[in-house]
């Protein structure tokens, strides 16, 4: 009969492996992330964040395009689940919201802020929110919950309902601002971007530099930090991890290679 059993078998609470990861891990481990965004002539956004978050090891990830031309895009990366946004099961997944979800992110949103164990809104689900008379209470509606904003500094201002000048004048009173009003945790985007979070000493993030400064790099922001909140890591460290991790990445990027917000998200990691 067989003797021995050479490889000993791991369980999950073993030594991480080289990758970081546990032995006796799957999929479920490392939890689901849900794109939905994407609207009419901005595919790539959703795809974006997509490519993000599988790069960045979310367990499985699912997305929801507002426009159903998205379907081109996403043909080179057959990892991504499909799902229309009334297909998902919300309550289960981490949503990163609104990369590029125009107008269509409206018919959606509610049902997204409603039923996600998790939240990353992001853009035009932002915006949304400021149009909203009663968007401050949708987001608060479900009190404790991984949420976090993500506003770049105008849509900071429509958040505020102040000028770009005036965030931009004080951006660590304006990011507490926000994380009070929302009672979240608030990336304040651009050079020095801030997180903020209530009850929380605000943190300035110290990587990143205006090779940033190109269209897309925001959506993969949003799908990077999604992929850390499926993870399980809290949301105000998440924000600082992500942000730190999308700087240096950007950061360390070789002189003689070409920037694209694409080539930022593959370069992510687990
Ligand atoms: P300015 O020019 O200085 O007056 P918008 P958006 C300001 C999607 N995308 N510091 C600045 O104003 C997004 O996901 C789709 C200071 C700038 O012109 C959204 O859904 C892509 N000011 C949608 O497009 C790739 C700053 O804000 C203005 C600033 C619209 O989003 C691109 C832009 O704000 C894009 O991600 C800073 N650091 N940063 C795709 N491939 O599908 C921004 N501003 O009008 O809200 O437009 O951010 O492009
Ligand atoms: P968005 O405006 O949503 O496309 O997001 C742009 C991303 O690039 C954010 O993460 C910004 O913080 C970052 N970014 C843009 N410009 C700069 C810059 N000059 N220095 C550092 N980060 C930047
Ligand atoms: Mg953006």
């Amino acid at each position: 009969g067989i003797e021995a059993s050479v490889v000993p078998i791991a369980t999950l609470g073993g030594p991480p492996t080289r990758t970081g990861r546990l032995h006796a891990s799957h999929k479920g481990s490392y939890g689901d992330v849900a794109v939905v965004g994407g609207a009419p002539g901005m595919p790539g956004a959703a795809v974006l964040a997509a490519q993000a978050a599988l790069h960045a090891g979310a367990g499985r990830v699912y997305f929801a395009p507002l426009d159903a031309d998205a379907s081109r895009l996403v043909a080179g990366l057959p990892e991504l689940m499909w799902r229309g946004p009334r297909l998902l099961p919300l309550q289960d997944l981490t949503i990163a919201c609104g990369c590029g979800g125009g107008e269509a992110i409206g018919e959606v949103l509610e049902t997204v802020v409603r039923e996600a164990r998790a939240l990353v809104l992001d853009a035009d689900a932002l915006n949304l929110l400021a149009q909203r008379a009663d968007g401050r209470e949708l987001v608060l509606a479900r009190g404790e919950r991984p949420t976090v904003l993500t506003p770049h500094p105008l849509e900071a201002a429509r958040l505020l309902g102040v000028a770009t000048t005036e965030v931009q004048a004080d951006r660590l009173r304006s990011a507490r601002q926000l994380a009070g009003q929302f009672g979240c945790t608030v990336v304040l985007k651009g050079s020095g971007t801030v997180v903020a979070a209530p009850g929380r000493t605000p943190c300035i993030n110290p990587t990143g530099n205006a090779r940033l400064a190109t269209g897309g790099t925001g959506d993969v922001l949003a799908g990077l930090l999604a992929a850390r909140l499926a993870q399980g890591m809290p949301a105000f460290d998440a924000a600082c991890a992500a942000v730190h991790e999308h700087g240096a990445v950007a950061d360390q990027w070789p002189a003689h290679e070409s920037f694209t917000a694409g080539g930022l998200a593959r370069r992510l990691r687990a």
